[in-house]
């Protein structure tokens, strides 16, 4: 769906408006990819990737660990951002550089020139996991967007509404796109559907998902 905000930048991204406050930019993380995946092999030797229990006691299909001042984490207590890895029980691994720098540029290029993101959550989806339909609020400030890299296998996002049973939409993302999203669309539900069976020429049989947030 193109609307009058569609359109190339000088950089050659493509940018979409796909509700109210989101915007995706199609392969806005391509350029700066190296310094991306070398320091994302940096945080990974660290906070490893691990399978979290959800209140109701189910082990997520997701692995995830997380860079910054807090990660986000779930166990049978609940949902929250933590500033401890829980696995180590150490603090979470800075926010790499590279990864600070590639939030706020996509931030900005979407209409948040002032974010400031605190925190990384890092998903690795191998094929057969999914995400079902959510919404991120366990964070403390709405007014700051969230910015979403897919990098590695491609997947289905599904971007509904305020309410679970408002109407779904579907957009593919592949590797280096990123969905920016805030403002009257912040709380919408969204997910995605099960990863394929494939394999990327650079992640190989894996979807990663960067999720940026200012969450203390
Ligand atoms: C994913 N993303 O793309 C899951 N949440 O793997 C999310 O749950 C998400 O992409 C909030 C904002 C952007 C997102
Ligand atoms: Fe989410």
């Amino acid at each position: 769906m193109k609307d009058l905000f569609d359109l190339a930048g000088a950089d050659g991204v493509d940018r979409e408006r796909i509700a109210g406050g989101a915007v995706l930019l199609r392969g806005k993380a391509l350029a700066g990819e190296a310094g991306i995946l070398a320091a994302l092999d940096r945080v990974v030797a660290q906070a490893p990737f691990r399978h979290m229990t959800t209140p109701g006691g189910y082990v997520m299909s997701i692995a995830m660990t997380s860079c910054g001042e807090a990660g986000w984490v779930t166990d049978r207590s609940g949902y929250r951002y933590d500033r401890r890895d829980p696995g180590s029980g150490q603090p979470w691994p800075p926010l790499p550089s590279a990864f600070r720098a590639l939030a706020a540029d996509a931030a900005r290029e979407a209409g948040y020139p002032d974010f400031a993101p605190d925190s990384c959550l890092i998903n690795r989806y191998l094929p057969g996991a999914r995400l079902s339909l959510h919404q991120d609020k366990d964070e403390r400030d709405f007014s700051q967007p969230i910015v979403s890299v897919s990098l590695g296998l491609p997947v289905v996002f599904q971007f509904g509404g305020a309410r679970r049973s408002d109407p779904v939409r579907r957009y593919p993302l592949r590797h280096g796109d990123v969905v920016v999203w805030g403002g009257e669309s912040r709380l919408f539900h969204h997910g995605v559907l099960t990863v394929k069976e494939g394999a990327h020429p650079v992640l190989g049989r894996q979807r990663i998902n960067l999720t940026f947030r200012a969450a203390l």
